[in-house]
């Protein structure tokens, strides 16, 4: 492979690679390829830097991963002089990090913004894929990595009537960038995963009355946020290099922390109760590494879940309302677990009330109100935090179309399949990161992404020193693989739950838990054994052996 100039004398613009986002995977991946002296174009559909924290700008939008964690690592000097400020970063400080970072290391110059990636298609005979975006243009480029995100695509519910709804709409992954007051007014919000548990009680002090509509009750631990104090940022400072190292190489979910070494049935009750209590008052995601079955065995699982089931019912004072936010259809952790700040807490308030959907479904929304039960609930504005096409959303909004004009839709219309979670066969020179079949959002994000961009670099590097120039997953690889990620998935509990792991909450969307759960840890020392083994698995071909095989 040759390095392209970014504009040749046949009119379309050619680039070694072409990078689909610029959240924190597109711009990390830019940076590499600079660095290793390849021309790339990357397209945002956004006007900035983010991705995900520059489009869930709603009310209490925080990172439920520690900010001294949820941070780049590949810069020493970054992640020594970066001051995040608080314990979790509200998404302010993440978006002006990501700006940060974007000026620091020069990015916008090959970033363009306000522009969607509409299509790609690879063309066989010579190699390249043809990349068309929303204004009008198309270049061509060796490579195209989809950096999209697997928390982007915002999901409207289909509720009748709702584009009937006179008062404002918002949906939490869609928020104005504009601020957006709530004050005296009647508001519904739908939905109660993270970003409903994380908006409602920052929109209860602004309104006059909160109604939630509740269709699962969720686990979620308090976050304990707090301010970060100079001892405890330079404690991360000067450990860096071993809290990076641990999170990468021995981890399950890309996180310093303790490793259990007992299950929950190992402990007497009142032993497992203390040890509940010590995390539930830790705060945070952690919570779920008290014991190391957690994930695996029902029995021990209702321990913990029992226990956050008792401290809902201590802190809510109105028993139904406690009984109705108890979660008691899904094991604890198999639903992504929440992180709050006063959550249950604001129950409490006289301005809040709590509506069952589950029993009482929505039946539709009128000009001024939500429906149901028979009764009508009378609102003033709509907050959607109704999720995500989570993992392939994204990537499906885009018409790619690979070897013999296949569509990567038409692959996966029966739920993603990839090898490593990083390439397609039938999609050559095509990459994904942190996509489905890899750790991804089982894990702390930019961890991942650090290790499929690192992994991607090596691999097209390798590829320039040996004249390569066409890679693509092997399908025996890949059927390998989507057996081993679904094998490793049953031997868990998360597949009993319906949640966006699996696809549940978007109808007609193939129930396939998507992300690999083999753990970060072990999934890079597979990453890193494949390439060892000259990239075992993908088939890598030379421009002569293209031309061969397209003369044949
Ligand atoms: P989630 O976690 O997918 O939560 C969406 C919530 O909206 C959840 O409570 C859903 O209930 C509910 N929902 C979705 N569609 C509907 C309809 N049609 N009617 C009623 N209720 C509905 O999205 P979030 O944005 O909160 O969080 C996504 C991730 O971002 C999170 O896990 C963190 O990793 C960060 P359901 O549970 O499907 O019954």
């Amino acid at each position: 492979m040759s390095v392209q100039s970014s504009a040749t004398n046949t009119g379309a613009a050619r680039y070694d690679v072409v990078v689909v986002g610029a959240g924190f995977a597109g711009m990390y991946m830019l940076h590499r390829l600079r660095g290793l002296g390849f021309t790339a174009r990357v397209y945002e559909q956004g006007s900035g830097v983010g991705g995900t924290w520059y489009w869930n700008r709603y009310p209490g939008a925080r990172c439920d991963v520690e900010s001294m964690q949820y941070s780049y690592s590949f810069s020493d000097e970054l992640q020594q002089q970066w001051n995040w400020s608080e314990r979790y970063a509200p998404q302010p400080e993440i978006l002006q990090y990501a700006n940060h970072v974007a000026d620091r290391f020069d990015l916008r110059r090959d970033i363009q913004f306000d522009t969607r990636v509409e299509r790609a298609s690879f063309d066989e005979r010579d190699n390249l894929w043809s990349v068309t975006t929303s204004d009008g243009k198309t270049v061509t480029a060796r490579f195209v990595v989809l950096a999209t995100g697997c928390l982007s695509n915002a999901r409207k519910p289909d509720i009748k009537g709702l584009d009937r709804f006179e008062g404002k709409v918002y949906h939490t992954g869609h928020w104005p960038h504009d601020e957006v007051d709530f004050t005296g007014l009647r508001v519904g919000v739908i939905g109660t995963g993270s970003s409903g548990i994380q908006s409602v009680p920052m929109i209860a002090e602004e309104a006059s009355h909160v109604t939630v509509f509740q269709r699962t009750a969720q686990f979620s631990i308090p976050a304990r946020n707090a301010g970060l104090t100079d001892e405890e940022r330079n404690w991360f400072r000067a450990n860096y290099p071993e809290v990076r190292r641990f999170a990468r190489e021995q981890s399950k979910n890309g996180i310093y922390t303790e490793m259990p070494d007992r299950g929950a049935l190992d402990d007497g009750d009142n032993k497992r109760r203390s040890n509940y209590e010590a995390r539930w008052q830790r705060g945070g995601l952690t919570f779920m590494t008290v014991y190391n079955n957690l994930a695996l065995d029902k029995t021990a699982n209702d321990t913990a879940a029992d226990f956050v089931r008792d401290k809902i019912a201590e802190i809510v004072r109105d028993p139904a309302t406690a009984q109705l936010l108890q979660p008691n259809d899904h094991p604890i952790g198999s639903k992504r677990i929440c992180i709050d700040t006063d959550y249950f807490a604001t129950f409490n308030r006289p301005n809040v009330a709590l509506v069952d959907i589950k029993t009482n479904p929505i039946e539709e929304i009128t000009k001024t109100a939500i429906r149901t039960g028979g009764k009508d609930i009378e609102l003033d504005a709509l907050v959607l935090a109704t999720g995500f096409d989570a993992m392939t959303g994204s990537v499906a909004k885009i018409a790619i179309s690979g070897r013999g004009g296949q569509t990567l839709n038409q692959k996966w219309a029966d739920g993603p399949r990839t090898y490593l979670g990083l390439m397609s066969a039938g999609f050559p020179n095509l990459f994904v990161i942190t996509g489905p079949g890899s750790p991804s959002v089982l894990s702390n994000m930019i961890v991942s992404i650090e290790q499929h961009v690192d992994w991607i670099s090596d691999c097209l590097s390798h590829m320039r020193d040996n004249a390569l120039e066409a890679m693509e997953a092997e399908r025996d690889a890949e059927d390998r693989w989507v057996a081993h990620v679904n094998d490793v998935a049953a031997n868990t509990l998360y597949p009993q739950a319906n949640s966006w792991y699996m696809g549940a909450n978007i109808p007609g969307k193939p129930r396939i838990f998507m992300p690999y759960i083999g753990g970060v840890g072990p999934y890079r020392q597979i990453c890193n054994d494949v390439a060892a083994r000259g990239y075992e698995g993908f088939a890598m071909t030379g421009r002569r052996q293209t031309q061969q095989a397209a003369a044949s």
